[in-house]
């Protein structure tokens, strides 16, 4: 990477329709592909029960930190176009899909646009990121919270860790 100071960001990655250990494996190796992008971490891959529509599959989700020289608008468009290369349609709101990428945390950024929320509205009301998140990110700091005491507190009933290797991405 050359040019700007590289930054620090949490995606959150979620599925359960198809292979979506695949999908997010793609997903993560063509983000780290990019020249600008580079994944530095990713967590084990969790299997966790719906969350806001609950009749459906359970999902599939894990969490990657990033380095990244592109904005936060940038780096949607690349996450979108990574979710479209997976077969993302968007057809009802919180439900079933392919593959989902939600951009958590953008180090030194806060902003509230309809397109672009960071950080995430609904981290802390969620186990299915929060859980990922502190295997990855103990110290990271949420509206002055702790994502690891954040994790510890809330309801985390049925959720699994599948595959505690944490280079499963790299290597299907
Ligand atoms: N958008 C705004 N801020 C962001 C951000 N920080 N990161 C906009 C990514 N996108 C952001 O998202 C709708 C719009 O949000 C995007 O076009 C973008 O401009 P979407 O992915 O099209 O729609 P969605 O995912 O159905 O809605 P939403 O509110 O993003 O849902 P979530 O939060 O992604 O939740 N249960 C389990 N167990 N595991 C899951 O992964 N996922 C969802 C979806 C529901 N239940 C789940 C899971
Ligand atoms: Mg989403």
């Amino acid at each position: 990477m050359t040019g700007a100071a590289p930054r620090k960001v949490w995606l959150g990655f979620g599925g359960n329709i198809g292979d979506v250990t695949s999908a997010m494996g793609v997903a993560l190796r063509s983000l780290d592909d990019q020249a600008n992008t580079k994944v530095v971490n990713v967590s084990s891959i969790y299997k966790t029960p719906p969350w806001g529509v609950t009749d459906q599959p359970w999902f599939q989700n894990c969490c990657a930190e990033i380095e990244t020289q592109l904005s936060p608008e940038q780096l949607l468009d690349v996450c979108q176009d990574a979710e479209r290369a997976g077969k993302r349609e968007r057809i009802l709101r919180w439900g079933p899909r392919t593959i989902d990428i939600d951009i958590l945390v953008y180090d030194g950024v806060e902003q509230n646009e309809q397109r672009l929320t960071i950080p995430h509205p609904r981290i802390a009301e969620r186990a299915f990121v929060l859980v990922p998140l502190c295997e990855i990110a103990a110290d990271l700091v949420l509206n002055g919270n702790n994502v690891c005491q954040l994790a510890k507190a809330i309801d985390k009933e049925g959720i699994e860790k599948t595959d505690s290797c944490t280079d499963w991405w790299k290597n299907q």
